[in-house]
């Protein structure tokens, strides 16, 4: 048996679409900003209801259509995924083929896309396409840095990252391009928040249940983005319907963007809690009302993992290792100053840190704690802070380049920090010259009910740890 029925409906409808495509006069067209010369357009296409059996519509018919080049399909699904403690929880999501709420496996996110400047739509874990993979998520250094011992020269400009589900990626000169399709029995929607001019929301307006609809921008501003469903905010968001997209310029694709901050390699965390009471009420057809059921989440998620799975120390070597290569930071300890940020060497490497884009779907308010290195906070929201004249914002928060020891997560907020992995200056020289093993720090929030399950399993929460590997033995140290 297989998820996707190609039946002769399908294939109808996607006939249907891709002669539309080419004719959009059939549909229904909205235009955004295009005296900007930012080209965005949304192509909204109802098709008549589907068979309806109980609450979920087309349940015992999956809706899979052939695929358009270029074109990211979303799937709004439902299901149910198993917590950290083993609970089952009601979930909806954007997902890559279509499943009903009782398959085992339900497709409730997205493997990482990257739309090309190019216009290709490739399925990669890894940016920037083609560069090294690197061992277990850690980039390998260039070699020893003789003027400081046990530490390492970086490569510059060389190694890939790994992304976690939900991320889709846009290369700027590229076209995001996405069909979304709509397999619950409630209207949905899906908005990328702030890609639009003026940093406005960009979305496909209303889908109607068996709906579909098209969204397509042009990617200009290189950042990290949300896009969720907005309908009853923030109830679709908290129920799954949330991911992440970043747009990158093809010629600074280790660096924050031109003249800002380098790095070796980036990681995306995404934060996202789990209210079950809600999950409840959707998951029994009821819609829940926030005002007057206040939200209580019971989970907190990183990168879609809490606890010892969000630590990577479960039996599942392959779930491991995934954590390892998308969550869990590691690299080798170099020679940082901020002062000279993303300087090289004579020998063509960066000193620099790792880029951790902390991004909050959620709804909690995070207070990221790292132990070992304080952060270095380049920017948020996009907006890249200025290294000198800083101001304080409306909302009282300092706006400047600084370190900090705990980086605070506002809902939909994303922030971008350098990690220098560095040695910790806490480490004195006898006990420096001493490390034979790798250095754990841990990662926890300091917004403590966010750091349980279901109410109490500790640490079952949003955790995680950055590792400051060892000497390479052999090395001319
Ligand atoms: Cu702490």
């Amino acid at each position: 048996m297989t998820d996707i029925d190609n039946g002769p409906q399908d294939v109808a409808e996607a006939t249907d679409l891709v002669a539309a495509a080419g004719q959009l006069g059939r549909w229904d067209f909205l235009r955004y900003g295009a005296a900007a010369g930012v080209g965005v357009a949304a192509l909204v296409h109802q098709q008549p209801l589907k068979r309806t059996q109980g609450r979920v519509v087309a349940s015992s018919q999956p809706m899979a259509v052939s695929p358009i080049p270029g074109v990211l399909d979303l799937y709004i699904n439902e299901g149910y995924l198993k917590m950290v403690d083993g609970s089952l929880i009601y979930h909806r999501g954007f997902g890559d083929r279509p499943t009903n709420v009782d398959d085992f496996r339900p497709s409730l996110a997205i493997a990482p896309k990257v739309f090309t400047a190019s216009g290709q739509l490739v399925e990669s874990r890894s940016y920037p396409l083609g560069a090294p993979l690197p061992p277990h998520g850690t980039p390998q250094p260039y070699g020893p840095d003789p003027a400081n011992p046990g530490q390492y020269y970086i490569r510059r400009n060389y190694w890939a990252s790994y992304f976690p589900e939900r991320t889709i990626i846009a290369e700027v000169g590229g076209r995001i391009r996405i069909r979304v399709h709509n397999r619950l029995s409630k209207p949905h929607q899906f908005t990328l928040h702030g890609v639009g001019p003026g940093k406005s929301d960009v979305g496909t307006g209303v889908i109607d249940p068996a709906g579909t609809a098209m969204l397509e921008i042009d990617a200009t501003a290189p950042g990290t983005y949300i896009y969720t469903d907005p309908t009853n905010n923030p109830v679709e968001r908290v129920l799954g319907l949330f991911g992440v997209l970043l747009v990158v310029h093809p010629d600074h694709q280790w660096a924050v963007g031109e003249n800002l901050a380098s790095f070796e390699r980036q990681w995306l965390w995404i934060c996202h809690d789990v209210d079950s009471v809600w999950a409840g009420i959707e998951a029994s057809g009821g819609t829940v009302d926030p005002r007057r059921t206040k939200a209580v989440p019971r989970y907190f998620l990183l990168n879609g993992r809490s606890g010892f799975e969000s630590l990577g120390i479960t039996t599942n070597d392959q779930l491991n290792l995934a954590q390892k290569e998308q969550t869990l930071i590691s690299g080798y300890p170099r020679q940082l100053d901020v002062r000279q940020f993303g300087e090289g060497t004579e020998l063509g490497t960066l000193r620099g840190g790792q880029l951790v884009r902390m991004v909050n779907p959620g709804i909690v308010f995070h207070q990221m704690h790292f132990h070992g290195n304080h952060l270095w906070t380049v920017g948020r929201n996009n907006y890249n802070w200025p290294r000198s004249d800083g101001f304080v914002d409306p909302e009282g928060h300092v706006v400047v380049q600084q370190w900090e020891d705990v980086v605070e997560l506002e809902p939909m907020d994303r922030k971008d920090c350098i990690i220098p992995i560095k040695r910790p200056p806490d480490a004195v020289d006898a006990v420096w010259a001493a490390r034979k093993t790798d250095w754990e720090y841990p990662m926890h929030c300091h917004a403590e009910p966010s750091q349980t399950a279901a109410g109490g399993l500790y640490p079952g929460g949003l955790v995680a740890h950055w590792t400051l590997k060892a000497p390479i033995t052999g090395a001319a140290l």
